[in-house]
């Protein structure tokens, strides 16, 4: 494919040192490849198992994202919140690169000097006794469930193999072939099966359906306390309470799946936090690898986390020394920078601005903190590509809804940009 030229006013001369794909001749930036040579390479040799918005990026930093072609993008997906402290947090990639230089992987089967302090800076933000780190958040989901079964055989008394569990209809926890099992979208499910038996399905937010599905051979209820790519759903308040109740009463473990509301994203540390409520086994992902690196882990008690004895559980890159560099900075970051706070202070104002640009052309304006959704009367896609067109990513779900998750470090000057930007591409459906 020959390079295919094109001229553009150079920029900031710091961001083009950054830059690959570009040379600086004079005053002007040449990129040697547009995007569309991109997108056709990677059409041709890639996988079709996304959709993704035709921008091909190359750099970021902050809330910022770059294109190829040097344009410049506020990010308002974050990875699926997994960017809530920006991209390249200096503190962070500082983290990484120091780790990097003095050993990357062991893997379990020795132990390294960064792993005892970031399960002390984990547990302790956290608020859970023990953790167990691995990866992706799937893979964090896939422990809690294998812990929870567990402790319904040896300890609650469950029959061998009959230990069931309570999701929510809308729910998304991963893509393994046993978390799909228990989607209820059929897309993800389609040609993938068969499927894990014994999980039984309740509407989200409806406490007397869950009460009526929990059984003797119940384990645990898995939610997660706002519903992501359900479409940004907040439950009834007081749900997540009566929730905990119920399991308490019922002898149920309360599982809870925050790799999405996590870590600041909805204005508390966690979402649970907004009702005060602390769950039995904690799943955390995304925001803990600082929008630089795979980390996941589940939480429990020691009672319950020394269910797992060595050899019952593990990962190759579980808890390797790279991820717990970034993972203990990712933290760090987030309790010293208040992220909780500013998602709180910076999605109130980001809220009421989209309300009011959004008037009647929206049926809700939804979520807590900067977890956001926008759901149309209409399919969300177009409104994605004309804020594309205006300088803003953010990505459709369900249909209909529009989700809007910038980092938690945004400014209020970068909302006032985000918010005119979404002023101009609504009036445009
Ligand atoms: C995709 C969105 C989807 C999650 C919750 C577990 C996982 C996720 C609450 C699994 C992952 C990602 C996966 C990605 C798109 C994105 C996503 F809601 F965040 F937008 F799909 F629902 N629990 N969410 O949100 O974590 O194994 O991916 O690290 O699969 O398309 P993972």
């Amino acid at each position: 494919m020959p390079p295919l030229f094109q001229v553009r006013a150079a920029g900031d001369q710091a961001l083009l040192r950054v830059m690959r794909n570009v040379a600086v001749k004079g005053d002007i930036m040449i990129t040697a490849q547009s995007a569309s040579a991109f997108i056709e390479t990677e059409q041709r040799l890639g996988a079709h198992n996304y959709a993704p918005l035709d921008v091909v990026i190359s750099h970021g930093e902050g809330v910022w994202l770059y294109d190829v072609e040097g344009r410049r993008y506020l990010d308002c997906i974050s990875a699926y919140s997994a960017v809530n402290q920006g991209h390249r947090h200096p503190r962070i990639v500082a983290a990484l690169v120091e780790q990097a230089g003095r050993i990357a992987l062991t893997s379990r089967a020795l132990r390294h000097d960064r792993f005892a302090s970031f399960l002390e800076r984990l547990t302790a933000v956290c608020r859970q006794e023990m953790a167990l780190p691995v990866n992706t958040g799937v893979e964090a989901v896939e422990t809690a469930i294998k812990l929870a079964r567990r402790w319904g055989y040896r300890v609650k008394g469950i029959p061998a193999g009959q230990a069931r569990i309570v999701v929510a209809r809308n729910n998304f926890h991963g893509r393994t072939t046993t978390v799909i099992g228990f989607s209820s979208e059929e897309q993800y499910r389609a040609d993938f099966g068969p499927f894990t038996p014994n999980f039984d399905r309740v509407t989200f937010g409806d406490i007397d359906a869950l009460r009526e599905a929990i059984g003797p051979q119940t384990c645990a209820v898995l939610l997660e306390p706002i519903q992501g790519e359900g479409g940004v759903v907040v439950p009834p308040e007081g749900y997540l309470r009566a929730v905990r109740e119920l399991c308490s009463e019922q002898r149920v473990l309360f599982v809870a799946d925050e790799i999405q509301t996590g870590f600041g994203r909805t204005g508390d540390l966690f979402a649970c936090d907004h009702e005060g409520v602390v769950p039995d086994i904690l799943i955390v992902g995304k925001a803990l690898g600082g929008g630089l690196y795979p980390v996941s882990a589940a939480l429990a008690s020691r009672e319950l986390m020394l269910l797992f004895g060595p050899g019952d559980h593990g990962s190759t890159f579980g808890g390797n020394p790279l991820a717990c560099a970034v993972g203990e900075a990712a933290l760090d970051v987030l309790v010293d920078e208040h992220l909780a706070e500013r998602a709180r202070r910076a999605g109130a104002r980001l809220s009421e601005g989209l309300r009011a640009a959004a008037g009647s052309r929206a049926r809700e304006v939804r979520g807590r903190g900067l977890l956001l959704g926008v759901d149309l009367y209409g399919p969300a896609r177009p409104l994605a590509n004309a804020l594309r067109e205006r300088g803003v990513l953010a990505k459709d779900t369900h249909g209909t809804v529009l989700r809007i998750a910038p980092p938690l470090v945004i400014e209020d000057a970068e909302i006032d940009m985000l918010l005119s930007a979404f002023a101009e591409a609504i009036a445009t459906l």
